[in-house]
């Protein structure tokens, strides 16, 4: 099968280069959380648990970053599963009637 860079001779003589690609990647988002004085701890790290499968550890490494810096990295994703992660944990937070903010940003 000719794929993807191989010249191709199109049965009449003529050959055709490959052409450059002038697609560039979609980018890919960060999806991050906020620091607040209100969202217990281990809500924090049952969210990290949960919506970014990450260990008790982890999430708690992670948890505490964000409690000591004002924001902390969840994971870098396509757009559409970075914007779904941002409203689980939104939706999740604010049924328990915590502020926990989550936003995504373009990975650049
Ligand atoms: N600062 C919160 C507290 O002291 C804990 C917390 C951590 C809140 C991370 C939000 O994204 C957050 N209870």
């Amino acid at each position: 099968m000719s794929s993807h860079k191989e010249s191709h001779e199109r049965g009449n003589g003529v050959v055709l280069e490959p052409q450059k690609s002038r697609v560039k990647p979609p980018p890919l988002y960060k999806v991050l959380l906020l620091n607040d004085d209100y969202t217990p701890m281990d809500f924090v790290v049952k969210v990290l648990e949960q919506f970014f499968t990450m260990t008790r550890e982890k999430a708690s490494v992670i948890m505490l970053r964000v409690h000591r810096e004002g924001k902390g990295l969840c994971g870098i994703y396509p757009r559409d599963v970075a914007a779904t992660k941002v409203a689980q944990v939104v939706a999740f937070a604010r049924q328990h009637q915590h502020p926990l903010a989550c936003v995504m940003e373009e990975n650049t």
